[in-house]
């Protein structure tokens, strides 16, 4: 893959998790309930209300090579495995975690997590992660990353839900501050 075509495909890859996650509406799609679409749909919106012309291959091919797996493509069907702000019901069942859990925040935002705990802001779900570097690539999207351990374990025993989504993301609606930890903060 050139860097032009792996530019292309990250690009893609966004335009996707904008529509399928967030803003269905804008190219003029309606997810059902779960969050799918028909692919060919997808295409013909995206050309018609996107502007953008891309072919069924190419969206495959996103999905298959996307570093996160961020897309599920099911009998010619599409959706976002996770990190939705429209209401979806991803259908998944809950599940007991790991241990610990891990969130990747940065400091700004610290006072306020100690305050109120973990709450999801736009998105449906508050999302976690079973290793430590995933939740500092999510925390250094937005500054210094400040590494959060979740004590997963113990807020399942006191009958909070999780769920992990196709891709590995571990989600829950919330996670009061009992729970949190902070696990140190990265070096300059
Ligand atoms: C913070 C990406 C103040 C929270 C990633 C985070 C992830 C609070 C931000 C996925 C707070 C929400 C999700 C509170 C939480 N006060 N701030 N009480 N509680 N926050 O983007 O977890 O690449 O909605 O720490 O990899 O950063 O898009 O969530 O900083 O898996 O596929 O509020 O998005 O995936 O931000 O990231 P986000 P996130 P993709």
């Amino acid at each position: 893959m050139t860097k032009e075509q792996r530019a292309s495909g990250v690009r893609l890859s966004k335009r996707l998790s904008y529509v399928l996650r967030h803003n269905p509406a804008s190219i003029g799609l309606v997810l059902d309930d779960a969050g799918w679409v028909d692919l060919d749909e997808l295409v013909e919106r995206l050309r018609v209300g996107g502007g953008l012309d891309v072919d069924p291959a190419q969206i495959a091919h996103v999905v298959e090579t996307n570093d996160k797996q961020r897309f599920q493509l099911v009998d010619g069907r599409i959706r976002a495995a996770q990190g939705h702000s429209i209401d979806v019901d991803l259908g998944l069942e809950p599940q007991e975690p790991p241990k610990v859990l891990w969130h990747g925040t940065v400091e700004r935002f610290l006072e306020s997590i100690m305050e109120n705990g973990l709450v999801p802001g736009s998105r449906t779900h508050v999302h976690l992660s079973a290793e430590i570097e995933t939740a500092r690539t999510v925390g250094a999207r937005r500054g210094r990353p400040v590494i959060l351990q979740v004590d997963a374990q113990a807020m399942y025993r006191a009958g909070h839900k999780f769920f992990r989504s196709a891709n590995g993301v571990w989600l829950t609606a919330t996670v009061p501050t009992q729970w949190i930890e902070q696990a140190g903060m990265e070096q300059p």
